[in-house]
């Protein structure tokens, strides 16, 4: 895709690897990065190969070689900078959850309508190929009327009260973590798929560790499980290592939803089964290259991946011949491409391609009436 937009990276940890990898794929020029640090600007660059180091946030948002910020920083940097990036008239794709609450979510959905640039949230797992195929053969009715969709999002890494992240702190990650951190990936990608929009709902959450050891310095998403810990302090924990969450769709479906970063064996599985009048769907992110289709009345179906198998929509997010395995990094490259080739077409009033500000709110939305469920232990409807 031959694509003039220059992009800037602000965040040098796990997601400022993925979001680098993804542009330079697609071809997209990244004209520097940002890290918490001078330092870790200079190390972040050479590490990536990327041309300059920014050594603060104003020189990115004054340096005219870039049209497109992407927010790859910790949840509490996410307002500051995706209202500055908008306001300073670059496009921003911000990594999920949007902000820290609806409040501050709220403003940035009403600071991006009224800009001219294009905002956009990370929600990848909708571009994996067959969740696209997914959400095509709901629309085309071939699965009927929804009745439930069930399902989960588990991982393993902060398993020990000796796992740590900044995650785990609510004044750094926000009031949910879990939830807000990977349980909003799965609310997103559901709704997505079948077109229904959460009404109701009902939680039980769980903070596993109410303490965790905390070592000195920072240690990126995932990597305590590689990562000799240092000399580590005792600190108080709020935030939900899992929890379960009844659901009530508008139109009549039912759900549930269980999250869990305290699983072990569990990666980073996401799955859903969602049940139609005529057929039911299934899908899991550790196999992401099949989607179960189950039948009353004729053998259940293993579709894999393969471009001449699916919807045209699903075989536009298709780059590698069926067997060809695609998956976590694909799902980054097919978003990003989504984002960028709307803002070059040019007509930012024309239905959007990519998950949007919007909907990053309403998943903050869904958060705190999760988390108002949770605490007052009855249904909140939204
Ligand atoms: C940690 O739970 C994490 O990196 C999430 O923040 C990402 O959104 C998800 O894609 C993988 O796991």
């Amino acid at each position: 895709m031959a694509n003039t937009l220059t992009a800037a990276l602000i965040g040098t940890g796990f997601m400022g690897m993925a979001h680098t990898e993804a542009l330079r794929r697609l071809g997209i020029r990244i004209h520097g990065i940002l890290g918490s640090s001078p330092e870790k600007s200079r190390q972040a660059a050479t590490t990536f190969g990327i041309e300059k180091a920014y050594t603060s946030y104003d020189e990115v948002l004054s340096d005219r070689a870039v049209q497109v910020v992407h927010i790859t920083t910790p949840n509490r940097f996410h307002f500051e900078q995706a209202s500055q990036a908008l306001q300073a008239g670059k496009h921003v794709l911000c990594e999920k959850p949007l902000a820290m609450t609806a409040e501050e979510s709220s403003t940035l959905v009403d600071i991006a309508t009224k800009s001219d640039t294009v905002a956009g949230v990370n929600y990848n797992i909708r571009y994996y190929p067959l969740n696209i195929e997914a959400r095509s053969r709901v629309q085309t009715g071939e699965i009927g009327d929804i009745y439930s969709i069930y399902g989960n999002y588990v991982q393993d890494w902060l398993l020990y009260p000796t796992d740590y992240n900044w995650r785990v702190l609510a004044d750094e990650g926000g009031l949910l973590r879990a939830v807000a951190d990977i349980g909003t990936h799965w609310l997103d990608l559901v709704q997505t798929i079948t077109g229904l929009e959460v009404e109701s709902v009902c939680a039980n959450l769980k903070t596993v560790h109410p303490i965790r050891q905390r070592p000195k310095g920072e240690v990126e998403t995932f990597s305590g499980k590689t990562q000799d810990i240092e000399a580590t302090e005792s600190i108080d924990i709020q935030t939900d290592d899992s929890g379960a969450i009844l659901l009530r769709f508008k139109g009549g479906a039912h759900g549930s939803l269980w999250v869990s970063q305290v699983t072990a064996g569990r990666k980073n599985c996401l799955r859903y089964e969602i049940a139609g009048a005529k057929r039911a769907l299934a899908w899991n992110s550790e196999q992401p290259n099949d989607l179960w289709v189950g039948h009353r009345n004729e053998p259940n179906e293993s579709l894999i991946r393969d471009p001449g198998l699916v919807s045209d929509a699903a075989r536009a997010t298709i780059t590698y011949p069926g067997g060809h395995n695609e998956g976590y990094d694909d799902s980054f490259k097919q978003c990003f491409k989504a984002f960028y080739n709307y803002i070059t077409n040019g007509d930012y009033s024309a239905p959007a391609t990519f998950p949007t500000f919007t909907d990053g709110h309403n998943e903050i939305v869904l958060c705190e009436a999760i988390l108002k469920s949770h605490r007052e232990e009855k249904w909140i409807t939204l």
